[in-house]
């Protein structure tokens, strides 16, 4: 990195999709400043920025811009050399993990629904949802990615990084929920990788706080069951 070169990241301390990012950065050991938003008074910044989504996380890379947090990761795997690959050299493997990248992105919208859901039916429903996900998903990676419970800090890819950003929090999730998230007897694949991921001195630093991540997802849970009760 030249000498000149300045790296921001706007980001929320709860946010997944921002901590994937800040996870990239610090691992690869890339020295950046960090902005802190607050959603009711996002600020002027971050909507000049980002003017499509008005959403974190946003780096700016010496005064340019890139939102949406696997496009970051993409352009910082692509800018800086140091630390861990973040996607392979193999096109096939490549694509390989752009695709399940993009599956937990809609396995994790699910979770979202289970946590904005009403507990009872609409909550269950959700859930099978989830879990039918997780299955597929330890399904795919036993053939594409049967060693991620090997992983470490020099080794992290893409897919660590959305899975951790995801689910590192999963004690939070199922404290909120009142459920099994990761179910270590349906997924032991997944569950031994969450839990791989989470030994990674880097990212176990980097999580939010169990105890400010569940009153906050419980405030979120309420907020949404008041505005859906009839
Ligand atoms: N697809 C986006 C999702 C980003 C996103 O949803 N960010 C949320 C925080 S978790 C946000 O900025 N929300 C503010 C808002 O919706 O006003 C990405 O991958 O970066």
């Amino acid at each position: 990195m030249a000498e000149e070169d300045t790296v921001t990241l706007y980001g929320f301390w709860a946010s997944p999709y921002a901590k994937r990012v800040e996870l990239a950065l610090k691992l690869k050991g890339i020295p950046y400043e960090y902005v802190e938003e607050d959603f009711p008074n996002k600020s002027s910044e971050l909507i000049r920025y980002n003017p499509v989504y008005k959403k974190v996380p946003v780096l700016v890379h010496n005064g340019k811009a890139i939102s949406e947090s696997l496009v970051i990761l993409e352009y910082i795997d692509e800018t800086w050399k140091t630390g861990p690959k973040l996607l392979p050299d193999d096109p096939y493997k490549r694509a390989q993990v752009r695709f399940w990248a993009s599956f937990l992105e809609q396995l994790f919208g699910s979770m979202l629904t289970a946590l904005k859901s009403s507990t009872g039916e609409a909550q269950h429903k959700a859930f099978m949802e989830v879990s039918h996900k997780l299955e597929l998903l330890e399904e795919g990676l036993k053939n594409f990615y049967p060693d991620c419970t090997r992983i470490d800090g020099a080794s992290v890819g893409l897919l660590d990084l959305v899975m951790v950003s995801m689910f590192g929090g999963k004690r939070v999730q199922e404290e909120v929920l009142g459920i099994n998230v990761i179910d270590h007897d349906k997924t032991p694949l997944l569950s031994a990788w969450i839990t791989a991921l989470g030994d990674i001195p880097l990212v176990k630093e980097a999580l939010p706080p169990h105890d400010k991540l569940v009153a906050f997802l419980k405030y979120i849970r309420e907020n949404a069951l008041k505005s859906s009760a009839p």
